[in-house]
């Protein structure tokens, strides 16, 4: 029995072992298949192979020593998977141009190792018209037929970082394929391996289309309160309080707070995906396009009212000394990218000032060895993470520093008792 049971045993590969393909790598190992992962970092693939997460993330840190399975970067890996999950990055270039050479580079290994009739996954998040323009034709071109030497099937990622609750065994998918025996052996793998609702879309590019308006949804509301905040600003409103009481209304609204930007490889990502793909036929995401440029703003903004606060206590831009606090793009992670801190970082060195930063999470980038370290020598500090670390710090505690300025580029801190210590506090939009 046991043999049989090895026999029919599925052999899984995941190529890309971030954020998306780890963790569905080793939900794999612990639903019973045969797990390879594929990526092109040594330093990755000698960690997982160690049963150590390249991530900090505590599912990982969890379940990782729990469920091996072998790294590799051998491409030939792929010949021995009935089921290839391709998870790798879609960024943006400088323009906010899609960046797809990952996805054609794996599609191309897979292509070229592929097992017949298995089944290719894409999960990285892609634009409407990607799977059948870009991945088909990989697969076609090396005389393989859709849906019968090969099944390609999409369903958009959908880990949130950091996230204590959601993760990739209970956040119910949508998928889509391009034929019915493709969709019927996605949804078969992803109901195995997911303790939630697995929708079938009608087509693989409705599916590509869920995951970009989920992520632009979030992007043109997190725009909105943005703008509100400047205007807010001005009128001397607490917008953290209206949106709160705004969110005692128990329908029809979803609260969004503002900040000093919008970071990740999600959220101001993926509206540029479909604000590029629309404009090829023809059609200008003039909302979209605003939404982003009003987000993007936002480090520009939080350094203009450093700038004013500064001046509020007759301290020149020029020489003046700043803390940045935090550098990654969310509370409790270690990702950089797209990071507000990046351009908040950008302008401080512009104007010439005299800063330094800290991150818990990302040592390595922080140039001040420790909190203690950055609020001893600055005069000002600019708050981009809500790390845990930082929400601990008692307003006394800046006090005592001699802290004459505080931007809170997360509406994270006690506004009311920093104030009462004749700190000059500004929040965004607060
Ligand atoms: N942000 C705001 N205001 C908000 C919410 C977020 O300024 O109200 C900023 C964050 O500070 C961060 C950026 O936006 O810099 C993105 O934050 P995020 O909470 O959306 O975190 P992400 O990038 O990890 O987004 C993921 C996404 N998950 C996937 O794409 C699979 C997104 O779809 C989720 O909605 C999001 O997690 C989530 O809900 O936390």
């Amino acid at each position: 029995m046991a043999k049989k049971l090895k026999k029919n045993k599925k052999t899984v590969c995941v190529i890309g072992l971030g954020y998306v393909g780890l963790p569905l790598a080793v939900r794999c190992v612990e639903k019973n298949y045969r797990v390879f992962g594929l990526d092109m970092d040594r330093r990755k693939i000698n960690l997982i192979n160690k049963g150590i997460s390249p991530i900090e993330e505590k599912f990982l840190e969890e379940n990782l020593p729990k469920y091996k399975f072998l790294a590799t970067n051998d491409k030939k890996i792929i010949k021995r998977a009935d089921i290839v999950l391709i998870c790798v990055p879609t960024p943006v270039d400088e323009q906010y141009n899609p960046d797809l050479r990952p996805i054609i580079g794996a599609a191309s290994a897979v292509a070229n190792n592929l097992k017949r009739g298995a089944l290719i996954v894409l999960e990285s998040t892609v634009n409407p018209g990607v799977s059948e323009e870009v991945v088909r034709p990989i697969f076609e071109k090396e005389g393989y037929k859709i849906g019968q030497d090969v099944f390609i099937a999409h369903c958009p990622e959908r880990i949130n970082p950091g996230d204590p609750k959601w993760n990739v065994t209970n956040i119910p998918r949508v998928v889509g394929s391009f034929d019915k025996k493709g969709l019927r052996l996605a949804v078969s793998f992803y109901k195995s391996i997911v303790d939630a609702a697995i929708q079938p879309m009608k087509s693989i590019r409705e599916a590509e289309a869920v995951k970009i308006i989920e992520n632009s949804f979030r992007d043109i509301n997190i725009a909105f309160v943005n703008e509100l905040a400047k205007s807010f600003d001005k009128l001397d409103i607490d917008l953290k309080d209206v949106i709160l009481g705004a969110s005692t209304k128990p329908f029809a609204f979803m609260p969004h707070f503002p900040s000093c930007g919008v970071g990740g490889h999600c959220i101001p990502v993926d509206p540029y995906y479909l604000i590029e793909r629309a404009k090829k036929s023809g059609f200008d995401h003039k909302f979209l396009r605003l939404a982003r440029e009003i987000n993007n703003s936002m480090p520009e903004y939080t350094v203009e009212l450093l700038q004013d606060a500064l001046n509020e206590v007759k301290i020149p831009m020029n020489g003046a000394k700043v803390g940045v606090l935090g550098i990654a793009y969310k509370a409790n992670v270690d990702d950089v990218r797209e990071s507000p801190a990046v351009k908040i970082i950008g302008l401080l060195e512009k104007y010439k000032t005299n800063f330094l930063t800290f991150d818990p999470h990302i040592l390595q980038k922080s140039t001040a060895k420790d909190l203690k370290e950055i609020l001893q020598k600055s005069d000002a500090l600019i708050l981009v993470t809500d790390h845990k670390e930082f929400l601990e710090i008692a307003p006394q505690v800046f006090k005592k520093n001699k802290i004459k300025v505080i931007i809170d580029g997360k509406n994270c801190l006690d506004k009311d008792a920093i104030k009462k210590l004749g700190i000059v506090y500004k929040g965004i939009g607060r």
